[in-house]
């Protein structure tokens, strides 16, 4: 292994701070967030004891998807600012120990991209001509934004592959010169100094040949056993490693509907080519595969799929840990409660900082923000949430679809970030790009600041005590009562030393009988979301009787083993 390959090794001691730039915060008054805003922050950010960025994409792009559309892989947004603003911002985030990851998003591009317009003229000696998915007919897949997955073209003649929306035509991933585009982009930011890549629905890259039809009704799902880790994926991701390794960068690999034996080979063994994977599982404890399709909460649910991910990839692979990203709602108000705010998020917190992997924060999960409620559908503007307005459930009444709605939406994570109570929320002096959430007034970074028990103090007191502990970076996993519907309970155990998390999720105060083996040992109190209740620091005796939780108590504790 070369030198530089294990240096790679630094992010499974790292915490990542995701960054959706667009409402981070308004360098230059024009209602966008953008790296001016951006550069002001990163002290914020590296308050939070974190070690590294994920910017979500920061390139060119009509935004159509939010970026997720790119027009020029090798260029920033105009609205964020230009290459130099970004080496700015890449080298401050440098000196302040910080890493950079960018977002990379190769299983499409936008129309507007020049491969696409340049695709569309056809004609035998094009160069770009098979750079996209084209055919005379359409077979029956569907996409994931925007009813069928293929659109006619008209100045071709023939219908083009989007999985995503209309304006995201799929790439040509079994044409060697696409992959060569790729692996120039890679070494353009590589080459700039960026730290790695979070990868955008990899497993989606290499499509099964003939490009045969789905099966089922399910809308979606009934296809994708055509695109999912399809037959070339390995190959392909190979070559991309090769050129990453070069540099030592770290590969992050988001899967939808990933399952643990397939991530497996994304993660380990002849086939490794990420370092770690964003799986969905741990996601649908309140939906069925997306949270359109909600469900009540239930935490056994979370709980399996947390330990399953645990137990599976102990020993053979490193998992990614987060609660919340740009793609869903907001976490209190999904898995805790709007009402025990303080309470929930801080236990939301413990229960997955403490999981063996990378954990993940996305801007303002740290100071607890909501969902927003909008009152009419014209006011949101992610394309999904507008296709699941427009498509499903059309016959219900308005409110009923609006709700649906509520709880769904991505645009509930892309509001404004709220700095203070200021107006805006102190994102930006001209008029915001999206709705604040009104709640600013008291959720936001200025208040959290002077709140020593609230969540943003909280997430910090987390983060460091990761850091401080091998146990807790290195330790095993094992789950105890999984079968509480109201507890989650788990220890982290390196040699002798072990770290106890113990979670409520009940809104109202339990009882709680400690398993065999805890009760009546000594043990130190190292974490509490309850300060005022419990003593951080202190060390005595596990209660025999048991411990009494208040709503949404979580705590961690550390002990001796034998
Ligand atoms: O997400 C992939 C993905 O599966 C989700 O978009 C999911 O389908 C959606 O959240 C359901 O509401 C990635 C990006 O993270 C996302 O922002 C992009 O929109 C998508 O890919 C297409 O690039
Ligand atoms: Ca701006």
């Amino acid at each position: 292994m070369s030198e530089k390959k294990e240096s790679r090794d630094w992010y499974k001691e790292a915490v990542f701070y995701q960054i959706w730039v667009r409402s981070f915060c308004d360098g230059n008054g024009d209602g966008i967030g953008d790296l001016y805003g951006v550069y002001d922050k990163l002290e914020y950010v590296k308050s939070l004891g974190v070690d590294a960025i994920w910017f979500n994409p920061l390139y060119p792009s009509p935004n159509a998807d939010y970026g997720y559309d790119i027009s020029d892989y090798c260029d920033i947004h105009p609205d964020y600012g230009d290459l130099d603003q970004f080496k700015k911002v890449l080298n401050k985030a440098h000196e302040l120990g910080m890493k950079v990851i960018m977002d990379l998003v190769i299983n499409h591009t936008s129309d507007e991209h020049k491969w696409f317009k340049e695709s569309r003229k056809g004609g035998d000696d094009n160069p770009y001509k098979d750079y996209y998915i084209w055919r005379d007919e359409p077979n029956n897949w569907d996409s994931f934004f925007e009813g069928k997955a293929w659109e006619f073209d008209s100045l071709r003649g023939q219908y083009y592959l989007h999985l995503f929306a209309k304006k995201q035509p799929d790439l040509n991933m079994d044409n060697p010169k696409v992959r060569e585009e790729v692996k120039n982009i890679l070494r353009f930011w590589l080459s700039m100094g960026v730290d790695g890549f979070r990868e955008d629905v990899i497993n989606f890259i290499s499509k099964k040949e003939g490009l045969p039809n789905g099966i089922g009704f399910l809308p979606v799902i009934g296809s994708i056993h055509n695109f999912k880790d399809g037959p070339h994926i390995h190959e392909y991701l190979a070559e991309f490693r090769k050129v990453c390794d070069e540099y030592g960068a770290v590969q992050i690999g988001e899967g939808p509907m990933t399952t643990v034996n397939t991530a497996l080979k994304y993660l380990s063994g002849d086939t490794k080519s990420m370092d770690m994977m964003f799986s969905f599982d741990h996601m649908t404890a309140d939906c069925l595969f997306t949270e359109y399709l909600h469900r009540p909460f239930k935490l056994i649910r979370l709980k399996n799929a947390l330990s399953k991910w645990q137990y599976k990839l102990a020993g053979k692979a490193w998992n990614s840990l987060y609660l919340e990203n740009h793609d869903h709602p907001r976490i209190i108000s999904r898995y805790g409660s709007e009402k025990y705010h303080r309470e929930s998020g801080t236990a939301l917190a413990t229960a997955y900082m403490f999981l063996k992997g990378t954990p993940f924060i996305y801007q303002g999960q740290e100071i607890g923000m909501t969902n927003i409620k909008l009152s009419s559908i014209d006011q949101y503007v992610d394309v999904s949430t507008k296709n699941n307005y427009i498509r499903y459930h059309v016959k219900d009444p308005i409110e009923a679809r609006l709700h649906r709605i509520h709880i769904s939406s991505r645009d509930s994570a892309r509001t404004p970030m709220q700095w203070d109570a200021s107006e805006n929320a102190g994102f930006t002096t001209g008029k915001p790009w999206f709705f604040v959430n009104p709640n600013y007034k008291d959720i936001n970074v200025a208040a959290e600041e002077e709140r020593p028990d609230g969540i943003l103090n909280y997430y910090r007191a987390c983060v460091k005590l990761r850091a401080s502990s091998k146990t807790l970076l290195r330790g095993s996993y094992k789950e105890y009562e999984p079968g509480n519907p109201l507890i989650y309970m788990y220890e982290r155990r390196l040699n002798k030393t072990s770290y106890i998390v113990i979670c409520s999720f009940s809104g109202e105060a339990i009882p709680f009988i400690l398993p065999k083996g805890f009760a009546g040992h000594s043990a130190k109190l190292m974490l509490t979301n309850y300060p005022r209740k419990r003593k951080q620091g202190e060390i005595g005796i596990l209660p025999k009787k048991g411990l009494r939780l208040s709503p949404y108590e979580a705590m961690v504790i550390k002990m001796k083993r034998v």
